[in-house]
C-alpha cells in the first residue's frame, strides 16, 4: 500500500507537532507503522492523501455515529455558520440539545455543556467535592476519564493503590486523594468505604469499560457502586463520553437499569465537533456557578456550530430505527470475529453493546479479560498489531490499540460488515499457517 505521502507529513508534522499528531493514540505507538492523514471521509469510508480508502470502525473515537460528512450534520453546521460561530451569550440550540439529552437520559435532570470529555469528568469531580464537602475519589484501574490532574494515577495491582502520579508533571498532592480500585471488584470498593468512612466524596466509573479494551461492567458490580454511593453519601458518577449514545440512546445506565448521580458525555453528543458534557440530579447540579458557589466555566462551551452537529445527530438518531439498525450490524460484526477465532483455533474475546464493540487476541484459550490486570496480562498486543496492519492493508480502519474500542455507523451497509469478516477470515488463516 502506497503510504509515501502520510509518510513525508508525518515527518514533517514531528517537526511542528509533539509526535507530529495533537493526540498520542494517532501516532500508531502500539502498532507501528505510518499514521495515515486523512484527506476526507464519507460516510462509512474515509481516503488518505495517498488516495487509499478505508472503512472506518474507529469514527473518530466514536463521535460519527452517523458516519463521515452525514448531510443532516452538514447542512446543520452550514445553516448555524451563517448565523455566526460563537457569540459568548445563551441561545437557544443550547436549550434544545439539553432537552433532547434530558428526555434521553432521566437521571440527567439538569446539565452543563463544555468543550471536552476531559472538562466534563473534571467539573463533575469538582462538583462532587463541592457537594459532599469531601476530597477522596475512587477511580478504577484500565479506565480513561481524559487528562485532568488528578486522574492521570498509577493503577497499582493491588486492592486499592493510592494516588501515585502517572505522568511527569502532576504533583503528588494532586493524586493524593485519587484512590484507584481494580475493575468489576465491588469487594475493594467496600474495602475502602470502610476504611475511610465519611472521607469518599465520588466514585467515577466507566460503566462499560472502553479504554482498556472492550470489557462491561458486571452488574452487580454496577449495582454494588450505587448502593455503596446511596449508603455512604458518596457521589455516583458514570462516565458516559464512550457510551453515551453509543451503548444504548440512553446510555450503559439504561442497559443496567441504574441511576447514577452525575453523568459524563462527550463524543456523540458533538456529532464530530468539540462537545462535552456533565449533568445529574438538580439538587447537586443547582451547586454550579453561577446558580451556586461551585466554579466552572468555558469561553466556547455551548458552542452553537457544536451545538448544531449534536442536535443534527441525535434529532436523527433519537426516534428513527436507526440505532436498532447500527447495533445488529456491530453484533453481527463482533460475533462474526469470534465465530472465525473459534472456527481457525485463534484465541479472541469480543464483546459489543448497542453500536460500539470490542475484540481482544488472547495468548491463550480458556481465560476471561474482566479487569484491566487481565488485559494486560492475556490479551495478545502482538497478534493485535498484524491483525491491525493485515486489515489496514485490505482496507478496513480498526483503532491503532489493542486497548481500545470499535464503532459502527448508520452507513456501514451489510456488505461492509460482510467484507469485513471476510478480510479478518484471511488474516486468521494467514495466521493458522504461520
Ligand atoms: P476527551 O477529553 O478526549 O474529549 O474525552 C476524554 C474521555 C473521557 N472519558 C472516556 C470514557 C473517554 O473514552 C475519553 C476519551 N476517549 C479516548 C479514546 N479512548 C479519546 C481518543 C484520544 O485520546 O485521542
Amino acid at each position: 500500500m502506497n503510504t509515501k505521502r502520510s509518510g513525508e507529513l508525518f515527518e514533517h508534522a514531528k517537526k511542528l507537532i509533539p509526535g507530529g499528531v495533537n493526540s498520542p493514540v494517532r501516532a500508531f505507538g502500539s502498532v507501528g507503522g505510518v499514521p495515515r492523514f486523512v484527506e476526507r471521509g464519507k460516510g462509512a469510508s474515509i481516503w488518505d492523501i495517498d488516495g487509499n480508502r478505508y472503512i472506518d470502525y474507529v469514527l473518530s473515537w466514536g463521535p460519527l455515529i452517523l458516519g463521515h460528512a452525514h448531510p443532516a450534520v452538514a447542512e446543520a453546521l452550514r445553516e448555524a455558520a451563517e448565523h455566526g460561530t460563537s457569540f459568548g451569550m445563551p441561545t437557544t440550540i443550547e436549550l434544545d440539545l439539553a432537552q433532547v439529552i434530558i428526555d434521553a437520559m432521566p437521571s440527567i435532570e439538569m446539565i452543563r455543556f463544555v468543550n471536552s470529555g476531559t472538562e466534563a469528568t473534571m467539573s463533575a469531580l469538582r462538583l462532587a467535592r463541592a457537594h459532599t464537602k469531601r476530597d477522596k475519589i475512587i477511580k478504577f484501574a484500565g479506565c480513561y476519564h481524559g487528562h485532568a490532574d488528578m486522574l492521570l494515577v498509577q493503577a497499582g495491582s493491588g486492592v486499592a493503590t493510592l494516588g501515585l502520579p502517572d505522568s511527569p508533571g502532576v504533583p503528588e498532592g494532586t493524586t493524593a486523594d485519587t484512590i484507584v480500585v481494580p475493575y468489576n471488584d465491588l469487594e475493594a470498593v467496600k474495602e475502602v468505604f470502610l476504611a475511610a468512612p465519611g472521607e469518599i466524596a465520588a466514585v467515577i466509573v466507566e460503566p462499560i469499560a472502553a479504554n482498556m479494551g472492550f470489557v462491561k461492567g458486571k452488574h452487580e458490580f454496577l449495582n454494588g457502586l450505587q448502593t455503596l454511593c446511596k449508603n455512604n453519601d458518596a457521589v455516583l458518577i458514570f462516565d458516559e463520553v464512550m457510551t453515551g449514545f453509543r451503548a444504548g440512546l440512553g446510555g450503559a445506565q439504561r442497559i443496567y437499569d441504574l441511576d447514577p448521580d452525575l453523568t459524563c458525555l462527550g463524543k456523540v453528543i458533538g456529532g464530530g465537533l468539540p462537545v462535552g458534557a456533565y449533568g445529574g440530579k438538580k439538587e447537586i447540579m443547582q451547586s454550579v456557578a453561577p446558580a451556586g458557589p461551585m466554579y466552572q466555566a468555558g469561553t466556547l462551551s455551548g458552542n452553537p456550530l457544536a451545538m448544531s452537529a449534536g442536535l443534527a445527530t441525535l434529532r436523527t438518531l433519537v426516534g428513527s430505527g436507526v440505532f436498532d439498525d447500527v447495533s445488529k450490524k456491530t453484533a453481527k460484526l463482533a460475533e462474526g470475529i469470534a465465530t472465525i477465532g473459534k472456527e481457525n483455533d485463534i484465541p479472541v474475546q469480543t464483546g459489543h453493546a448497542g453500536t460500539m464493540f470490542g475484540a481482544y487476541f488472547l495468548r491463550r484459550s480458556g481465560v476471561e479479560i474482566t479487569d484491566y490486570e487481565t488485559a494486560k496480562r492475556h490479551a495478545d498486543t502482538d497478534q493485535y498489531m498484524k491483525y491491525f496492519h493485515a486489515m489496514l492493508e485490505q482496507g478496513f480502519y480498526f483503532a491503532p490499540s489493542q486497548f481500545e474500542a470499535g464503532f459502527v455507523s448508520s452507513e456501514h451497509t451489510d456488505d461492509d460488515i460482510e467484507n469485513t469478516l471476510r478480510a479478518v477470515e484471511i488474516f486468521v488463516k494467514s495466521e493458522r499457517r504461520t
